[in-house]
């Protein structure tokens, strides 16, 4: 029997709330085949956890980890205080102030730690998948061809169907 292979990409919610916008980080990832990990990780009721991840994942043989959160999104500010790797944050839309908190809580990071913030949503859920690929993709061939596939998919797909109109 095949073992799994050991992931490359960590991705982390502050919340299981956050899973329809973070599924789509993850999809990407499958679908470019970056093996990754899954996690409720929340900065404000499990902030152990949130430590021992950040502080592990490097060791575990991560790359990049993708970190969720809405409303006073501190979780990927907060990861990326504990570790090297690269972080991307995925802002989710809030029922109070769709995601324009969790925007501003995620990108106004001070000077000297880095959190790479996508778009709020589903597209930015979606780009921290392919983001996460491509940085993995600069050490794998494979992962590198699959993001060009992808790519050119895409544009073919528009050039194809230039009529605005529904079928
Ligand atoms: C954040 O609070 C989570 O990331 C989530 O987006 C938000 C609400 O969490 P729940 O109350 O739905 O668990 O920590």
């Amino acid at each position: 029997m095949q073992s799994e292979p050991s992931p490359k990409v960590g991705v982390i919610m502050g919340s299981k709330s956050d899973w329809p916008v973070m599924e789509h980080a993850v999809a990407m990832l499958e679908r470019l085949g970056v093996p990754c990990e899954t996690r409720v990780v929340s900065a404000h009721r499990t902030p152990d956890l949130l430590f021992d991840y950040a502080k592990g994942a490097a060791e575990r043989g991560l790359q990049v980890i993708i970190a969720g959160a809405g409303g006073a999104a501190h979780l990927p500010g907060m990861v990326a205080s504990q570790t090297a790797l690269p972080v991307l944050g995925v802002p989710v839309e809030s029922k109070a102030l769709k995601g324009l908190d969790s925007l501003l809580s995620i990108v106004q990071m001070p000077g000297g730690i880095a959190v790479g913030t996508l778009a709020i949503g589903k597209a930015g859920a979606t780009n921290a998948g392919l983001l996460a690929a491509q940085v993995v993709g600069l050490q794998d061939a494979e992962v590198r061809a699959a993001v060009e596939a992808f790519r050119a998919e895409q544009t073919r797909s528009v050039l194809d169907n230039p009529d605005p109109r529904p079928d």
